[in-house]
Order: C-alpha cells, then sequence, then structure tokens
C-alpha cells in the first residue's frame, strides 16, 4: 500500500527540510484547517442545517451578509483565539481587527482570512471557499494594532484556501512551492495529493465577467479583445472562458490546468482600486500563484509589493500563467506611457 502523506506529516517534514514552519505556525495552519473542516461540514448540510439565506445584516464593505459568511468567521476565531499562536486576526466580515483576549497566550502570528469566499454561489450549490493569510508581528513590544497588519504580502509567512467544491481541498503554501491536500471524509483527514504544483506558463483560458466589458480600461479591453478574435486574430490562437465568481474555484482551475484571472479596475465605481480586497484575497492567492510559478500584478505593479494603507483596501488584480499576466500588465504600463 503507498503511504498516505498527512497535513501534519507535510508540516513537520517542511519544518525538518526547509525550517519554514516553527510550532507555533505548525499548530496555526492545523487550527485553520480543523475550521476548514467545520466548515466544509456546514456547506455539505445545505438546505437540512439553518446555513442559506442571508441573515439581515451588512459586513463592513456595506454587503449583505449571508448566514454561512457569519458561521465561517465564527469557526475561525472560536477554532483560533485560545491556542497562544495568534496576536490577532482580521476578516471581511470584522470591521476592525479581534485581538485574542488575554485570558489567553498571546503568540507571534496575525491571520487574516475572507471566511466564505463567493458568497453568491452558497445558495446555488456552486464551489465557494475560505482563503487565508498569515503574517508575523514586528518585534514591537507588548500590544497589536491594525497598523501591525499593514504589512506587503511579501512578508506573508504562509497562506491558502479552502475550496468547497464537488471534493474539499486544502491548498497551502509557507514560501516553498504549493501542496493540495484532500479531505477524507471517513478518516476525517487531510491527504496530501499534489506537491510542487505548477503553472504552465502559457494558456488558452481567461477569466473574467464579461458583464463588465463596457466599463473596463482600455488596455484590458485591448487584451480580451485579441482573445476574442481568436485564431484569425493577432494572438493565432482560440481562446476559452471560465467564470465561476468564487475567485477560489477560479483560482483552483488555474493552479490546477492554467489560465488567467482578472478583476480589474473599472469605471462602476472609479474612486476604488478594484472589487477583490488585497490583504485576505489578493495577497493570499498571489503568494499561492507566484509559488507555482504564476504572476500577479495590479496591472501595473506585483501585487505583493503594494504597501497596505488599510486593512480592507481593494486592488485590482490580474493573476495566473506568467506570459499572459505580463501581456496584460505590458498593455497598461504601455498606456501609461
Ligand atoms: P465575496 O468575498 O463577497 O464573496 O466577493 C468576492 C467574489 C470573488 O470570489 C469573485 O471572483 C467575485 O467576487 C465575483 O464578483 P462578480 O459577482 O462581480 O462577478
Ligand atoms: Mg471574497
Amino acid at each position: 500500500m503507498t503511504s498516505r502523506i498527512s497535513l501534519t506529516r507535510y508540516l513537520v517534514e517542511q519544518q525538518r527540510h526547509h525550517g519554514l514552519i516553527p510550532s507555533q505556525l505548525r499548530l496555526l495552519i492545523e487550527v485553520v484547517a480543523r475550521a476548514c473542516k467545520r466548515i466544509s461540514i456546514s456547506v455539505n448540510k445545505g438546505a437540512l442545517g439553518d446555513i442559506l439565506g442571508t441573515a439581515q445584516t451588512e459586513n463592513v464593505q456595506g454587503e449583505v451578509q449571508k448566514k454561512l459568511d457569519i458561521i465561517a468567521n465564527e469557526v475561525l476565531i472560536e477554532a483560533n483565539e485560545w491556542g497562544g499562536h495568534l496576536a490577532a486576526m482580521a476578516s471581511e466580515e470584522m470591521e476592525g481587527i479581534y485581538v485574542v483576549p488575554n485570558r489567553f497566550p498571546q503568540g507571534e502570528y496575525l491571520l487574516m482570512f475572507d471566511p466564505l469566499d463567493g458568497s453568491s454561489n452558497i445558495d446555488v450549490n456552486v464551489s465557494i471557499g475560505t482563503i487565508f493569510s498569515v503574517l508575523k508581528k514586528a518585534d514591537n513590544g507588548e500590544g497589536v494594532s491594525e497598523t501591525d497588519f499593514l504589512q506587503p504580502g511579501t512578508q506573508q509567512v504562509a497562506a491558502g484556501y479552502c475550496v468547497y467544491g464537488p471534493q474539499t481541498t486544502l491548498v497551502l503554501t509557507v514560501g516553498h512551492g504549493v501542496a493540495m491536500f484532500t479531505l477524507d471524509r471517513e478518516q476525517g483527514s487531510w491527504v496530501l495529493t499534489q506537491d510542487e504544483v505548477t503553472i504552465p506558463a502559457d494558456t488558452k483560458e481567461f477569466a473574467i465577467n464579461m458583464s463588465n466589458t463596457r466599463h473596463w480600461a482600455p488596455p484590458v479591453k485591448h487584451y480580451i479583445d485579441e482573445c476574442l478574435a481568436g485564431k484569425e486574430g493577432p494572438r493565432g490562437k482560440d481562446f476559452n472562458m471560465r467564470w465561476v465568481a468564487s475567485m477560489v474555484a477560479d483560482v483552483h482551475r488555474i493552479l490546477t490546468r492554467g489560465g488567467i484571472f482578472m478583476y480589474p479596475w473599472d469605471k462602476r465605481e472609479p474612486e476604488k482600486p478594484g472589487k477583490l480586497r488585497l490583504m485576505y484575497e489578493a495577497n493570499p492567492m498571489s503568494f499561492l500563484i507566484e509559488q507555482a510559478g504564476g504572476a500577479s500584478t495590479n496591472g501595473k505593479q506585483r501585487i505583493m509589493d503594494i504597501v497596505p494603507k488599510k486593512l480592507h483596501e481593494r486592488v485590482s488584480v490580474v493573476l495566473g500563467s506568467k506570459n499572459e499576466v505580463e501581456r496584460v500588465t505590458s498593455y497598461h504600463l504601455e498606456e501609461n506611457n
């Protein structure tokens, strides 16, 4: 029988071979994975549990919260607050940071998450997910504040997501490649099912919400027009399109078979840099994509180099197969010259 590698074994071996996962970080990742398992069980109950529909509340972004947004947020907080590995947490669903209560020991890490990404897909039984990013708190003495979180994505020590789809899959990087773990429901354990994930540099598949075409900036329109022109156009090949409206599912497809994902700035709300959030959506996904050999920019610069000014900052996102991302980025840079 081939031996199965559990998440715990993977983490222990990463520490042994590369020294990347001290014990607090290992505990953190295992606790997040356990929380994702609980969220997965709720997701699976669907109409049989009291988890579908809206919660009659709004989050800080002014979006109506779904019941599952709130449940997933609570599961992640409850699972993580007592272990002594964290100083504080931040979430798409909470306006301010959540400092670990002082009845528990304070750790050195900061955890950020989008507890339930792709909320519009919950009620229609389409893949959704949880995204997370881990930073280390600067060694600046006691206490923790929002400022401690405002570090660029290059400072992430771990990042990942869990996609609740036909299978439940946890995808993780600790800065040494990308690994995928599938949830074995009978055993209740995460099993390594793919290591050293690599994204092909070229692709014939793009993901963008085409209903926003009339609002796009010229470089985005230029790129998509060329894709749509197919074999007869300047790219000389036919392109396919996919849009799940769950970033986790779109990124998962790209990590599996390549592609480019874009949620660019557009004219609907010109004062906002984009729809997606930098710190708990774009940064962790960019870390994974880069670790798998892909690229990620906001059209002009590498996303992970952006120094955040606020917790819920938004950003334009172009990520995936390296050559395509570089092409889109070059169209933006040409426009500026
Ligand atoms: P959410 O975190 O509130 O679920 O919003 C983020 C999601 C992404 O997962 C997805 O790529 C995008 O919003 C879809 O947006 P749209 O409905 O505009 O296509
Ligand atoms: Mg989201």
